[in-house]
């Protein structure tokens, strides 16, 4: 039941749940919202188009399947196992769940709380987390994501390819998603053409480190 998921704490990602079908939750702001960094029309294609083309697909790979009904969390930790629809439209509808939440436009700034010591202890500084988030950020060749994970306590950067992430079996970087960024040209072509720096650069204007400290502590 939608109803049902909506009542649980709203940092935790409504397709853990293990509803079904599975539903797109509405942007938590205005699609207009996070400019200039984000344009709203980039927002209204990626939530409204990209992202629901991944829940009503994934809704299509698990129906009468074993997987109905299953948390998305469950499903991506033997991903392997599953047909490639579920891992593409599962680590879609997932990832762009996070991303949204990450986002904010009163986000952006320095870390502060219990992520800011992490980072500093992990990283040696903000500025060192960030050069390591850029550049996996800029160096996934084609279409893919980056990730600030905690896995055994630590902090850990990487990216994946298309829309798998960290929760996968057949994952390189492993963890609990603190902190994802969309690096698919449909997250920034329109406003940014070819320059993903830029958009980078525009994503930690955004930023929403409570949102981040909240993963944190889930
Ligand atoms: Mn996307």
């Amino acid at each position: 039941m939608a109803g049902a998921a909506l009542k649980t704490s709203a940092f935790v990602p409504e397709p853990n749940k293990g509803q079904e079908p599975f539903t797109l939750a509405p942007l938590p702001y205005a699609a207009d919202a996070l400019e200039p960094h984000i344009d709203k029309l980039t927002m209204e294609i990626h939530h409204g188009k990209h992202h629901k083309a991944y829940v009503d697909n994934l809704n299509k790979a698990v129906a009468g399947t074993a997987l109905a009904g299953m948390t998305l969390e469950k499903i991506m930790s033997n991903i392997s196992t599953h047909p490639v629809a579920v891992r593409n439209n599962g680590g879609g509808h997932y990832n762009h769940t996070l991303f949204w939440k990450f986002l904010s436009p009163a986000g952006g700034g320095e870390p502060s709380g219990k992520i800011a010591e992490m980072i500093n202890r992990d990283f040696g500084s903000f500025v060192a987390l960030k050069e390591k988030f850029n550049s996996a950020a800029m160096s996934r060749f084609g279409s893919g994501w980056a990730w600030l994970v905690l896995r055994d306590g630590k902090l850990d950067v990487g990216s994946t390819p298309n829309q798998d992430n960290p929760l996968m079996d057949v994952s390189e970087i492993k963890g609990k998603p603190l902190l994802a960024l969309d690096v698919w040209e449909h997250a920034y072509y329109l406003k940014y053409q070819n320059r993903r720096k830029d958009f980078v650069e525009g994503f930690w204007k955004l930023v929403n480190w409570g949102e981040v400290n909240r993963m944190l502590g889930k």
